[in-house]
């Protein structure tokens, strides 16, 4: 499956699509409909087959690409023999097309037909289960928004949808997680001799009571079979075309169920123009980061002549990595390992990179009407995962009038992190640790080990909004809250 276009062979390669948008502008009622279909599909991961879902296009496609001005009108059909419930991640659509079970539609029953209509927000952004256990079987799928400049650039966009899979159930992965995690035992251990963090007798908060020297932080709680770049391994992966000197334009979208992942993009500089599909002044490097659910957007300048650019994806604290491979029309195409050489370093501790960004369009100053904290707090044993203490039954809501400017404090009080999650808005990082700074827009922000994040939110419509983290094991213990904003 290829996720590339062009600007000259987006009209080829997608004509149902296109042809929706060739239309007269909306407003007219006989506009077809975008249909989507949640089915279950055969990927093969490294020569073995694996049954995952998927959210597919009329033109057999995973997920969608509008155009500029083209309306979110979808059809969407559960063809699952189980319920499910989709979730627009990124988009701010009316409270009831969100996507959130039972909030305040029930969950697509099997064989339901849903449709959905509102406008888009413009960049990269996703779609997915919003069960954890179908989430972590692959259903999810890029939902990419373009602008008009991104139509008149002379670029071609490549979408890189990023997952952790596993060949053991969802229900497996979630036991042997509960059970204490002996799956990435060993990894823990290489872990803590090169990054001088304490991996062993991870008990989440019970080893900061005992006052451990060394900060025993938890990055990855599972060693999963794959890591997925466009549903392939480093064994088989996508290689895409590209203009000789030409630029890319690179969406990157991390759907993973709970991997972080460093981008490093080379022997190329990229300049990272967006950050959750919101438009950042541009930072230029050749390493981003980005947490669960957390999108980035590179321009990438090719030089002139044949080559071959590998996009690698470096799981934090480990070695193995996945990724894509640009490369000219005559490049030789060379195997890339599975595995780096040596384990890439945690993501963000520090908010090295979290402070370098600065919103294009920032909220508006003005007054603070409402501060709330939360604490994230949680165990490895028992492998429960709170906000405030609490899980999603006994949760105790953030709240906020329309029209309001509130401010969430999330207060890392355990030994993983937390990307963090909230519907409906586009928030501002607005405070890391102590320090107040003016940062980028973003729907998920990470909060990591220990560490303390403040975002504005202008409240929007009066509605029962989620707020949870979108590490799916965590999301699956009870990590969620909501966010409830009244007239
Ligand atoms: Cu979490």
């Amino acid at each position: 499956m290829t996720y590339s276009l062009s600007r000259r062979g987006f009209m080829a390669t997608s004509a149902a699509l296109a042809a929706t948008s060739a239309l007269p502008q909306a407003g007219i009622a006989e506009v077809p409909k975008l249909s989507l279909d949640i089915t279950k599909r055969t990927l093969d991961i490294d020569g073995r087959a694996a049954t995952v879902f998927g959210l597919m296009n009329n033109t057999g496609k995973s997920g969608l690409i509008l155009e500029p001005d083209q309306k979110f009108r979808v059809k969407l059909t559960n063809n699952l023999d189980t319920k499910t419930i989709i979730h627009w991640h990124g988009q701010i659509p009316p409270n009831v097309q969100d996507g959130a079970p039972n909030n305040p539609l029930p969950y697509m029953y099997q064989g339901e037909v849903r449709d959905f209509d509102f406008t888009p927000l413009a960049g990269t952004h996703w779609m997915h289960s919003h069960v954890p256990t179908q989430e972590m079987q692959l259903l999810a799928a890029p939902l990419i928004v373009r602008t008009a400049a991104d139509v008149a650039a002379d670029q071609q966009e490549v979408v890189m949808f990023l997952h952790d899979f596993s060949f053991l159930s969802p229900e497996e992965v979630l036991a042997e997680i509960a059970a204490g995690g002996d799956h990435d035992a060993e990894g823990s251990s290489e872990m803590a001799s090169d990054t001088g963090t304490n991996m062993s007798g991870m008990t989440g908060m019970s080893n900061m009571e005992n006052d451990t020297p060394a900060m025993a932080m938890d990055l990855n709680d599972f060693n999963f079979d794959a890591y997925l770049s466009n549903d392939r391994t480093l064994a088989d992966p996508e290689v895409i075309r590209v203009e000789n000197g030409g630029r890319v334009r690179l969406r990157i979208i991390n759907a993973s169920s709970a991997t972080s992942f460093w981008i490093d993009t080379g022997k190329v500089d990229a300049s990272l123009v967006a950050v959750d599909g919101h438009d950042i002044e541009p930072i230029s490097g050749r390493r981003f980061g980005l947490a669960m659910a957390q999108r980035l957007d590179l321009f990438i300048d090719l030089p002139k002549g044949e080559g071959t650019y590998p996009i690698l994806a470096l799981r934090e604290g480990e070695r193995e990595r996945t990724g894509l491979i640009l490369a000219t029309k005559n490049a030789h195409v060379q195997k890339i390992s599975a595995q780096s050489e040596m384990e890439t370093p945690a993501f963000d501790l520090d908010f090295k990179q979290e402070f370098s960004l600065r919103a294009k369009n920032p909220l508006a100053e003005r007054p603070v009407d409402t501060a709330q904290m939360i604490s994230l707090d949680g165990s490895m044993q028992p492998y429960v995962w709170t906000m405030n203490g609490r899980t999603w039954a006994e949760r105790i809501p953030a709240t906020a009038q329309s029209g309001q400017r509130a401010e969430i404090t999330f207060m890392n009080k355990s030994m993983m992190g937390h990307p963090m999650h909230l519907h409906g808005h586009a928030f501002q990082v607005v405070g890391l640790g102590d320090q107040r700074f003016a940062g980028a827009r973003r729907d998920t922000v990470y909060v990591p080990p220990m560490a303390k994040v403040t975002v504005a939110i202008d409240a929007g419509e009066a509605a029962r909004w989620l707020l949870h983290c979108h590490h799916m094991p965590h999301l699956a213990s009870g990590m969620m809250s909501e966010f409830v904003v009244s007239a």
